[in-house]
């Protein structure tokens, strides 16, 4: 099959999902095309089958907003058209889904006919799509596509729930881990780096917005460290870094705090710590999680949005509500407290995170392809 997937080239979870799905689809024989303004980050184009086509964005002077999704459109047209493409995946509603249908109209207009699917990722529901603005294009959009996937059952919910019109069945779809990009080794030297005392290791890794909550990151970690000698490790960049740095400042646990800003593979640093934090308002499923249990990390997070899905409380981590520190720095403190509680919840982590193996996730992907383009 020749696939289009068009998606945000960005750390962000939606995109880490979109590349690693490519990737898999390429490996089984498939062709796929990336389309998007910039090389997604972890894209390997030496692998024979992946391409990837860029988007450029003209910056003349009239556009105050360059209109990206006029000219990703074209440019949907032009790859569907001379890459002889079966099916269009992107990843994201907004405005990817507007733009595959704009897409589709203008082949459909000169014979070619291309299904589009649309994958809902989260924040283009939950917190991008609740803007009243959004609504009327992206119920549209949705309604539009060829077929519609959510990766969790709880934004499958809260995409009913904040588009009233949307009427489209949407299929759950989890996202997956690649089993084999966690079979590395633990580096003990690396680990006598981050913590010399044989403290345990607390990490956190996101893209640092408001929704993340950093701050309460570093609020449990703060309660944690009084009770275990413990070191935090934040992975990521994004909006909210100079707060946290302040915050941690205020707290005095600068010195206890290893900040390590963008990593495209965090599986190696995953390695090596010992619990992950993720205290989000809202998370559709809460990939970072995921990723930390496939590299045998428990879990301390919030109870919102999909993450009851990924995380099961009291045994790949625990869950509390958002913003309840003192509850979150108790669990963490359970798990942290002797070695064999531990080591439990370690290999309870690993467990869990082998549901999402990417091998039982893809085939619902293909069966869907399959569907939509009437084989
Ligand atoms: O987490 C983010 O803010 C980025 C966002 C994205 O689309 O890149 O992540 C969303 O999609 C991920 C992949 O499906 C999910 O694992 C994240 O839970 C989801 N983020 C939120 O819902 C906040």
């Amino acid at each position: 099959m020749r696939i289009g997937i068009v998606c945000y080239p960005t750390f962000g979870g939606s995109g880490v999902v979109a590349t690693e799905l490519g990737t898999a689809l390429a490996a089984e024989g498939h062709q796929v095309h990336f389309i998007s303004y910039s090389q997604p980050v972890r894209i390997d184009l030496f692998s024979g089958n992946i391409f990837y086509h860029e988007v450029s964005v003209s910056d003349y002077p009239l556009f105050d907003y360059p209109p990206y999704e006029l000219v990703l459109a074209s440019k949907l047209v032009d790859v569907v058209k001379y890459e002889k493409l079966d099916l269009l995946h992107v990843h994201y509603a907004i405005p990817h889904a507007s733009a595959a249908y704009l897409a589709k109209e203008i082949l459909e207009s000169q014979g070619i006919h291309i299904p589009f699917i649309t994958t809902l990722h989260g924040t283009d529901i939950t917190i991008v799509g609740k803007d009243p603005s959004f609504e009327p294009v992206i119920t549209f959009a949705i309604n539009n596509s060829d077929a519609v996937t959510a990766v969790s059952q709880s934004l499958k919910d809260d995409t009913y729930a904040n588009f009233p019109n949307v009427k489209k069945e949407i299929t759950v779809i989890p996202n997956f881990i690649c089993p084999d990009d966690y079979k590395i080794e633990k580096k003990l030297c690396q680990k006598k780096m981050y913590a010399p005392y044989g403290e345990r290791i607390l990490i956190h890794v996101s893209n640092f917005r408001k929704v993340k909550r950093v701050e309460d990151v570093l609020r449990v970690f703060n309660i944690v460290k009084k009770e275990i000698p413990s070191k935090l490790i934040l992975v990521g960049d994004g909006p909210e870094r100079a707060n946290i740095e302040k915050l941690c400042r205020e707290l005095d646990t600068c010195q206890d705090i290893k900040s390590l800003g963008k990593i495209i593979n965090p599986e190696q640093i995953l390695s090596v710590a010992d619990l992950f934090l993720l205290t989000s308002e809202t998370e559709s499923f809460g990939l970072a999680a995921l990723e930390a249990m496939a590299s045998h990390v428990p879990v301390v997070s919030t109870n919102s949005g999909g993450i009851p899905e990924v995380n099961i409380h009291g045994f790949s981590g625990m869950m509390s509500n958002v913003g309840d520190v003192e509850d979150m720095a108790k669990n963490a403190i359970h798990i942290l407290k002797d070695e064999d509680t531990l080591q439990q919840f370690k290999n309870n982590a690993f467990e869990q995170s082998q549901k999402f193996d990417i091998a039982k996730i893809l085939p619902m992907y293909e069966r869907l392809y399959d569907k939509v383009i009437g084989k």
